[in-house]
């Protein structure tokens, strides 16, 4: 498999994480998603990272619907739950990590795609507001657990941690985890993992 993306992208940083969970041999293509040589949308039509290309040579894209795939091809530690309720939860997770990014990324190319003159401050601030509002939903809802669902990792996890280690990254004057002693333990304990470790941020030189 294949696996295009950037080391910017906090989806595919997603994606390369279960990859590790699940032992999954794949090779990670560079690429520059805004640039006019990138190969993105002669396999995606919407041009965004991540982009798997599967050994039988067709394309998957969107980090959740990657993920699920992926859960689907080892039994070894399964990461999103078959049915049922813990499904939802894991799933609803997701959404909220992922939610978070989405806000994050919309703040952090307005403030950087954009003219000064062109960027407007309301909208940056609309987007960050709806990151801490999710932040601050997530560390409650997690509370005393170990993990996002209970006592195991499950993609959920994975999700957070990959949204939380984007704001260190493009945000760390957020500081996050002030007032958020329950995602800050969770992200410690995520932080011990190869998974994490092996899929750090890099800007591009
Ligand atoms: N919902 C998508 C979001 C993917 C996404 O927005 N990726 C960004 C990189 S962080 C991208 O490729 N942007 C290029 C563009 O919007 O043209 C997912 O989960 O995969």
């Amino acid at each position: 498999m294949k696996l295009i993306g950037t080391l910017t992208s906090p989806y595919v940083r997603k994606v390369r994480i279960v990859m590790a969970e699940k032992k999954l041999d794949y090779e990670l293509v560079l690429d520059d998603v805004w640039g006019p040589d990138s190969q993105v949308p002669a396999h995606n039509p919407l041009g965004k990272v991540p982009c798997l290309i599967m050994d039988e040579n067709g394309a998957l894209f969107d980090s959740r619907v990657i993920v699920e795939y992926l859960d689907t091809l080892s039994p070894v530690g399964r990461l999103v739950p078959p049915s049922g309720r813990e499904r939802t939860q894991t799933k609803l997770w997701e959404a909220l990590a992922d939610g978070a990014m989405d806000a994050a990324v919309t703040a952090r190319l307005e403030q950087t795609m954009r003219l000064p003159a062109q960027r407007s401050q309301d909208w940056i601030d609309r987007q960050l507001n709806k990151v801490a509002a999710t932040v601050d939903h997530m560390d409650e809802l997690l509370g005393e657990q170990a993990f996002c669902t209970g006592v195991n990792l499950c993609l959920a996890d994975i999700a957070v941690g990959a949204a939380l280690s984007y704001l260190d990254f493009r945000f760390p004057d957020m500081n996050w985890r002030a007032g958020h002693d329950n995602l800050d333990r969770l992200m410690q304990k995520l932080m011990t993992r190869p998974s994490f470790t092996g899929t750090q941020f890099a800007a591009p030189k």
